[in-house]
């Protein structure tokens, strides 16, 4: 799949470049379709046989991008696809950080299919990868990973999103003398972050949607670091869901390996408005510049990779 990570970043850029004149201005709808638009018209070029997993929802609330709709030339490999052209709607319309174009593609049928819900989330960076529990208390994941980092609990911080949902956890940390950094939008890059050297983020746990949930796992995997999550249906159509999409415990632990079976995967993001790891989208003069991230789970490096996009001259 390696010869074809630059063909998705270049799927990234565009959409980001396409939600460009829609930052800030308050169009949540016109900016995530023009998003959409400029991903599929790129998808569709190239060469593989790709299948959307995770997309903007089923085939009848939307036209595209649509979780089953076959992307790609057809020829080529078999791949599930997960996208999310902006992760961050409402940051995009109020011009707020945190707002990315992002993809996520792996072997076929090794992604899971999760169906668009809350979904319970936990990660960590590779030094306590395969000891942390979403099933163990917090108090006890922080104090497993200050063990595995060689740090005092105090030493430690947890991002998390600002919500309500999560208040408990947020002053369980602060009893613990832990640190917190709480953002308003846009879960995936600081679930990823926890795995970067460069970041000083410790631990995310949160409940966020499923969707982002697979996208974010994607790329810690190939950073070495380790999820877990746990979908939360909440009305018995939910729960009817997840079992239609062969998911027979709803409720039960999702490991890693459940959420994305194999290390031939790649995550690829552009940010739009900037975020804790990449500036947004420079306007200037004769040219975009765009700053995107681009992880493979064989070789696990965090790679940044800057584009400049010359305006075309009138
Ligand atoms: C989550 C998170 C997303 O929206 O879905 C969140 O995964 C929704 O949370 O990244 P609320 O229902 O509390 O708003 C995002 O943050 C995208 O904006």
């Amino acid at each position: 799949m390696n010869p074809f990570i630059q063909d998705f970043l270049h799927v990234t850029e565009s959409a980001a470049l396409a939600t460009y004149p829609w930052i800030g201005t308050g169009n949540k709808i016109e900016a995530d379709q023009a998003a959409t638009d400029a991903m599929r018209t790129l998808l569709n070029r190239i060469p593989m046989d790709g299948k959307v997993v995770i997309g903007e929802g089923e085939v009848d609330e939307a036209p595209m991008l649509f979780i089953g709709e076959k992307v790609g030339t057809g020829n080529g490999a078999g791949i599930d696809v997960a996208v999310d052209p902006i992760d961050g709607t409402t940051s995009t319309s109020k011009g707020k950080n945190n707002a990315i174009a992002v993809i996520a593609v792996a072997k076929e049928g090794t992604l899971l299919h999760a169906p668009d819900m809350y979904m319970e989330k936990i990660v960590t960076g590779p030094e306590a990868a395969g000891k942390i529990n979403i099933d163990f208390s917090l108090e006890k994941n922080l104090r497993i990973i200050a063990e595995a980092k060689g740090k005092k609990v105090e030493e430690l911080k947890l991002i998390i999103q600002d919500r309500e949902r999560h208040s408990h956890w947020v002053e369980q940390a602060h009893a613990l003398g832990v640190r917190t950094e709480l953002f308003e939008e846009g879960d995936v890059i600081p679930a990823i972050a926890t795995c970067i050297h460069r970041s000083d983020a410790d631990l995310f746990i949160g409940i966020g949607g499923a969707p982002e949930g697979v996208l974010a796992a994607v790329g810690v995997k190939s950073l070495g670091g380790e999820m877990q999550a746990r979908l939360l249906p909440n009305t018995d159509e939910q729960w009817n869901r997840c079992v239609s999409m062969g998911l027979t415990s709803p409720n039960k632990a999702l490991s890693h390996h459940q959420l994305v079976a194999t290390d031939e995967c790649a995550f690829i993001a552009t940010s739009i408005t900037g975020n804790m790891l990449l500036p947004g989208i420079e306007n200037n003069q004769n040219a975009f510049t765009t700053h995107s991230i681009v992880l493979n789970g064989l070789d696990k490096c965090f790679r940044l990779i800057t584009t400049e996009h010359a305006k075309p001259s009138i």
